[in-house]
């Protein structure tokens, strides 16, 4: 049940029944999400006041320059889910491995495990384009009462029992689902309450917009290249627009909203393409499906996806419905 600004807080009290699980973990485990956005949102949006700007000298796991920013939100998320004391375990993208959280839960007692991507975009900070974090959770599936294992977090996008992102834009808006429909919530930075502006978020079946880096054209599959040319056609309601903002949760969230595809597929400098399955991939594949949109990465359903590793990466293909199944049509001809 939604009302149109009705608080975060109070959407999460009215609809917590609705989640099948648990009486209040995963409603604390949201609100910390909430609270580490606000202080991360802060950080953000004054970027370019203070030298919290460029890299941080370090690299991260993923052999990128690691800026400030991404090693604070990293810090402020684990910090939050930490200290509430709600989470078992956290994988993240500045993490090389997983974290066991067992600070104040000595008998390790809690049950959600978190994958995040703490700010997916960075390399758009120093130019003033929006950036988001997005995040997973799942169950664990090792036994309560003992330290979280591998397992926990390498779990088919099937089995999470919610996903998000917060998109630190014109405004900063935290979009979720815990299997129930997707909802956004705009933040009143002015009094720091998120209110439900976009209740039961869903992909158009069909959209003119497609998202895709042109510049890496010549290493594509011929499946991806022949869609793109179908894209840039004149017929019928094409040619489609292109836009590309270099941040997935921004292409997402306009897709979302306006209809579109989004693909970074493989190519022969990336075999396996650029996004992370288990924090990227698959967090936003469950949105889509819960917005009556689709995700694979052109063959495959991304949800039924089995993990191997905690940084594997994944052809990513996902937006409205009908574009994902007329490019994974181009994939399959082209085969
Ligand atoms: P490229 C950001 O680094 C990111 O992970 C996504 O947010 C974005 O869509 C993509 O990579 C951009 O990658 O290679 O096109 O610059």
């Amino acid at each position: 049940m939604s009302r149109r600004n009705q608080t975060l807080g109070e959407f999460i009290i009215e609809n917590q029944s609705s989640f099948k699980y648990t009486s209040g973990e995963l409603s604390r485990l949201i609100n910390s999400i909430r609270l580490a956005a606000k202080v991360v949102n802060h950080e953000v949006n004054k970027a370019g006041l203070v030298d919290i700007l460029g890299a941080a000298g370090d690299t991260n796991v993923q052999g990128e320059d690691q800026q400030k920013l991404d090693v604070y939100a990293n810090e402020k998320f684990i910090q939050t889910m930490t200290n509430r004391n709600i989470v078992c375990g956290i994988a993240s993208e500045e993490e090389d491995d997983f974290i066991s959280i067992n600070s104040q839960d000595e008998n390790h007692q809690n049950k959600y495990v978190v994958l995040i991507d703490p700010l997916d975009g960075s390399s758009n900070i120093d130019v003033n384009v929006s950036v988001g974090t997005i995040f997973s959770v799942y169950r664990r599936v090792t036994p309560v009462g003992t330290p979280v294992k591998i397992e926990d977090f390498l779990q088919k996008g099937i089995n999470q029992v919610a996903a998000g992102y917060i998109i630190y834009g014109t405004s900063t808006m935290l979009v979720y689902t815990t299997g129930d429909g997707v909802n956004g919530f705009t933040l009143n930075p002015a009094i720091g309450s998120y209110y439900l502006s976009h209740p039961n978020m869903k992909f158009p079946e069909n959209g003119q917009i497609y998202s895709v880096n042109e510049g890496n054209y010549i290493h594509f599959p011929k499946g991806i290249k022949d869609y793109i040319k179908y894209c840039q056609m004149e017929e019928g309601d094409r040619p489609y627009t292109s836009r590309y903002i270099g941040s997935l949760v921004s292409d997402f969230h306009r897709n979302m909203i306006k209809g579109g595809i989004y693909m970074y597929p493989k190519s022969s400098k990336a075999s396996n393409g650029k996004l992370r399955l288990l924090y990227e991939c698959n967090p936003m594949a469950f949105l889509a499906e819960q917005a009556n949109g689709k995700a694979s990465d052109g063959f495959n359903r991304i949800m039924e996806i089995e993990p191997t590793e905690l940084h594997q990466r994944v052809p990513f293909i996902c937006g409205s419905k009908n574009m994902v199944e007329k490019a994974e049509e181009f994939m399959r001809n082209a085969e």
